[in-house]
């Protein structure tokens, strides 16, 4: 497949984005490899870049057995993340997307670069700055939020929105033990471990850090990395407050919204 051939299939998925029409997923007609999904992944951000958004930083995917379960795709992939995707407030405006879940991450702040081969979990805690909680809003651009492994990591790992906690902690606790809870309205739907995340929440940024290093790329000093859903997604509704709560580092709340009572 040509480059003009792999433009093509990003500008569908940023059209489906910004029209908030689904598509099929890409690997139904087209035979990709994973290099071949990640340029996309890289057009498809470049085109929110045109439109003014900046690069800060990354997020791992389907990292947790919840989320490989729960989405049917088995192996992580990473994503970037651009500062369109911040959520300022607490609320969250559903107007734009399409099919929004949300999920509890543990978000990394690095105040070192991190190239690899070789980035050991270790090696990541060496270099963050602070680790706080975080909320990552999905929305696949593929029909019924349905796709493999290659088609996720073309749609940017399924990005739509990010909240991060105020509380920045350095990571001093055991990250294997830490408790997240995810509530929606109050209630507690969910919990999980900090090891749900690949044994350790580190390993999944290392797992980026490493993963770049196949395209000569890597981890940047000051870059915000979400390590990747602890827990099964959420579906998002306009009225609906979720809150991921995280022992010893706070929580992060948001609530679905839709502009001028606008259905979502
Ligand atoms: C793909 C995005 C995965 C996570 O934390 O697992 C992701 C998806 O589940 O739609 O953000
Ligand atoms: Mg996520």
């Amino acid at each position: 497949m040509n480059t003009v051939q792999l433009n093509d299939l990003a500008n569908r998925l940023d059209q489906a984005a910004t029209s908030r029409v689904t598509i099929a997923p890409l690997t139904k007609e087209n035979d990709l490899t994973e290099a071949m999904a990640y340029q996309i992944q890289r057009e498809v951000v470049e085109a929110r870049i045109s439109r003014g958004a900046r690069l800060l930083g990354g997020k791992l995917g389907l990292t947790s057995r919840a989320k490989q379960i729960a989405m049917g795709v088995d192996q992580p992939l990473y994503g970037l993340v651009t500062s369109d995707m911040v959520i300022e407030s607490d609320e969250l405006d559903l107007t734009d997307l399409i099919h929004p879940r949300i999920e509890p991450e543990i978000a990394f702040v690095l105040d070192k670069p991190l190239e690899g081969p070789g980035v050991t979990p270790a090696d990541v805690l060496a270099a963050t700055a602070y680790i706080c909680p975080a909320l990552d809003v999905i929305d696949s651009r593929f029909d019924g939020f349905s796709f493999t492994h290659l088609d996720a990591i073309a749609d940017n790992a399924s990005s739509a929105g990010i909240a991060l906690g105020v509380d920045l902690v350095a990571p001093a606790t055991d990250l294997t033990t830490i408790g997240c809870l995810l509530e929606v309205d109050g209630v507690v739907v969910d919990s999980a471990a900090g090891a749900a995340v690949l044994g350790h929440p580190a390993a999944s940024v290392a797992f980026m850090a490493n993963a770049l290093a196949e395209r000569q790329e890597r981890l940047e000093a000051g870059w915000i990395v979400l390590s990747g859903g602890l827990t099964a997604p959420v579906p998002m509704s306009p009225g609906r407050t979720v809150t991921a709560r995280i022992a010893g580092l706070g929580s992060v709340t948001v609530t679905g919204v839709t502009r001028n009572g606008k259905s979502a």
